[in-house]
């Protein structure tokens, strides 16, 4: 019988990548989006363009319960893929109160809705390297402890404790994909590595004189999203759920980051790039590295994309948009 899946979050990067995946396997796939955004396709659905017409999405929201009680209760989805949030770390201290809200609630309300209409229904939740902030040990794992640095980390590090509790309360089949930083041409462009690879093609085509960026020195371990998609599937493919880190093991600042993208469009990055104090956070996460080895022993799973191909890819994209 064809399996269901059900993805909130299903615009985003992601989700995107996910149901490209799964449509591939063999799944029918099921999303959540917001109202607004099936009123306004064009903009705020052009991740899933190529693959509208195999796909079917719902309307509902993170803040209604009845919403996706609703659409889990209609699709009885076989697999949950939990990747709806507030996910942009610097608005989460302008909007402390709506990204802790939104998050949590928005988990809780998945949870409480399949252990209700779907208890059979394997879920995963988007958790994030976020939760490990102020590191207490380098590099993490799964039981390096959570010192989140904001709003936002501090909503993950709530929302994988559900997750657990939903796990070891209800028997759920709940796993927790502890996600380092993962990228893409289908970023948004509030992320930096996105920020940059458009700032590199928007520069080059002579649209732009600059680009202001905040902290140069963070560090961050970043992979390409399309596998750590794939890593999403395989903890649901499991006989047990389980967390799982997924990250590449390596680990680069931002500078590094600007430095290979203005270089691989045969620009000098100095001669660009400005340092806005206004872009710094009031808490900032000054390293992350992964230590994946869990998921490479019991998931099989391994990076593909290293930093270097990662960032050549996400300029090479932008760079052929920009001239389009
Ligand atoms: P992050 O991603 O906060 O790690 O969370 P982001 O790309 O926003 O920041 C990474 C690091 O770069 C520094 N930085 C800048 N960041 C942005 N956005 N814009 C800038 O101009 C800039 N200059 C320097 C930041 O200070 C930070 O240290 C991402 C999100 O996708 C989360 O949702 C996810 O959970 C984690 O990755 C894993």
């Amino acid at each position: 019988m064809t399996k269901k899946a059900l993805i909130t979050g299903i615009t985003g990067q992601d989700g995107a990548y996910l149901s490209r995946l799964l449509l591939d396997k063999g799944y029918e796939v099921h999303g959540i989006v917001r109202r607004v955004a099936l009123e306004d396709p064009e903009h705020r659905l052009w991740r899933l363009r190529p693959i509208l017409d195999k796909i079917v999405l719902h309307p509902g929201s993170l803040e209604s319960y009845a919403s996706l009680f609703s659409v889990v209760e209609k699709v009885k989805p076989d697999e949950c893929y939990h990747l709806a949030a507030q996910s942009f770390v610097s608005y989460s201290f302008e909007d402390e109160f709506s990204t802790i809200n939104t998050n949590i609630n928005g988990t809780h309300y998945i949870l409480s809705s399949i252990k209700n209409k779907a208890p059979e229904c394997k879920f995963y939740f988007a958790a994030s390297s976020e939760m490990f902030g102020q590191v207490k040990e380098v590099p993490q794992k799964e039981t390096t402890p959570f010192h989140p640095r904001s709003p936002y980390g501090i909503s993950k590090v709530a929302g994988f404790d559900l997750t657990r509790n939903y796990r070891e309360a209800y028997g759920l089949f709940a796993c927790n994909g502890i996600l380092f930083n993962h990228e893409s041409s289908m970023r948004g462009y509030e992320f930096v590595t996105r920020k940059i690879s458009r700032g590199v093609a928007k520069i080059k085509a002579g649209l732009s004189k600059e680009l202001r960026l905040g902290n140069l020195d963070a560090k961050r371990d970043w992979g390409f999203a399309a596998d750590y998609c794939e890593a999403m599937y395989l903890m649901l493919q499991q006989d047990k759920p389980d967390d799982y880190v997924v990250a590449t093991g390596q680990t680069h600042t931002v500078r590094e980051f600007a430095e290979l993208a203005f270089k691989h469009a045969g620009l000098n990055w100095k001669d660009y790039v400005k340092t806005d104090e206004t872009l710094f956070r009031p808490a900032e996460v000054h390293e992350l590295k992964g230590d994946c080895t869990k998921a490479r022993k019991v998931l099989k799973w391994k990076p593909k994309v290293d930093f270097e191909g990662l960032v050549k890819m996400m300029v090479d994209a932008d760079l052929k948009r920009a001239k389009a």
